[in-house]
């Protein structure tokens, strides 16, 4: 488009600077108009399906929809089932450990009240104990109240009755020193006449022996045990009965080599049960190595002495010597 006159070289080229604008203004309406053609035409195209291609593609579509719709349920039942199976088990886990817990407290529950019954049983037999101690206190206290009041009444009664009593402790003073002498006197006589039996012992029967004021008759021929016993007792003695190691030396002195007599100890009434004929238990044996022994099928019941002082039991119906004690 011209501007004017005096420049023509600058509005030639302003012309064409100008149409070439226009031709690239044109150009770009024109592909414009062929996008907008193009654009028309497609959807013309998409009209122009049949009513059955149509039908055919929605259902289609409609069934991939509903395949979709089906997948997406059935995943989320499956999440939803683990979902609910997990929230089971955590449920019956917590009840499992809530039963074992209850059942762990009861029976910490029930230990501890056994326990305490037994420590409160405990408790209340000391309590009890305590209680018939103190109560034993009590009376012992009330009894020494008594008796320290009796004791106090007599001691005064006897300071007050002291003047009263002086005559009558002063004779009971006598009387003590007379029976004094008189103990004395009788003692005196005693031993005089103990002087006198030992004086008379001397003079055992005939054909006895003498020692410690008492008489010994060692026999010369034999008897049974109870026949030497009858015969002891027929002269007013029994079967010798020994009641010192001193004694029994005696004896065994008069006792002849290789012989045993009859000594005044049996077991025949209970066996083992070693008795003097005059009832008394037998306390200062003198056994034999390996006596009594009681052997034999009628067994060994009455007691025989050695020349060594040893004790042997041997059958009671065998004929034995014997010895006779009597006092003098
Ligand atoms: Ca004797
Ligand atoms: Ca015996
Ligand atoms: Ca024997």
């Amino acid at each position: 488009m011209p501007k004017g006159k005096g420049s023509s070289m600058s509005e030639g080229e302003a012309a064409a600077g100008a149409y070439e604008r226009w031709d690239l203004v044109e150009g770009m309406e024109s592909e414009k108009r062929e996008q907008r053609k193009a654009r028309k035409g497609a959807v013309p195209s998409l009209l122009t399906l049949s009513p059955e291609r149509a039908i055919t593609l929605l259902y289609v579509l409609l069934a991939l929809t509903f395949v979709l719709f089906m997948a997406l349920t059935i995943v989320t039942l499956q999440r939803v089932s683990a979902m609910w199976e997990a929230l089971e088990q955590a449920r019956m886990r917590s009840e499992n450990s809530h039963t074992t817990a209850r059942h762990n407290l009861s029976e910490a529950q029930d230990t501890l009240d056994e326990q305490l019954s037994v420590e409160l049983k405990v408790m209340r037999g000391r309590l009890q104990n305590v209680s018939q101690e103190v109560e034993r206190v009590w009376w012992k206290v009330a009894e020494c109240q008594r008796e320290c009041g009796k004791e106090l009444a007599d001691r005064l009664r006897v300071l007050e009755e002291r003047d009263v009593l002086e005559p009558v402790l002063q004779q009971l003073a006598e009387a003590r020193q007379e029976q004094s002498r008189v103990a004395a006197l009788l003692d005196k006589a005693l031993q005089e006449t103990h002087n006198l039996s030992e004086i008379f012992c001397t003079r055992c029967p005939s054909g006895w022996q003498q020692f410690d004021r008492t008489c010994y008759f060692f026999s010369s021929t034999t008897k049974p045990w109870l026949a030497a016993k009858e015969f002891c007792t027929n002269f007013s003695a029994h079967l010798a009965i020994v009641d010192s190691q001193q004694e029994n030396k005696f004896l065994a002195n008069h006792v002849m080599e290789n012989q045993k007599f009859w000594l005044g100890l049996t077991d025949r009434y209970r066996e083992g049960d070693w008795q003097w004929t005059d009832g008394r238990s037998l306390s200062l044996p003198f056994w034999n190595n390996g006596e009594p022994n009681n052997v034999g099928s009628h067994g060994e019941d009455c007691a025989t002495i050695y020349s060594n002082g040893r004790w042997n039991d041997v059958p009671c119906f065998q004929a034995e010597p014997w010895i006779c004690e009597r006092s003098c």
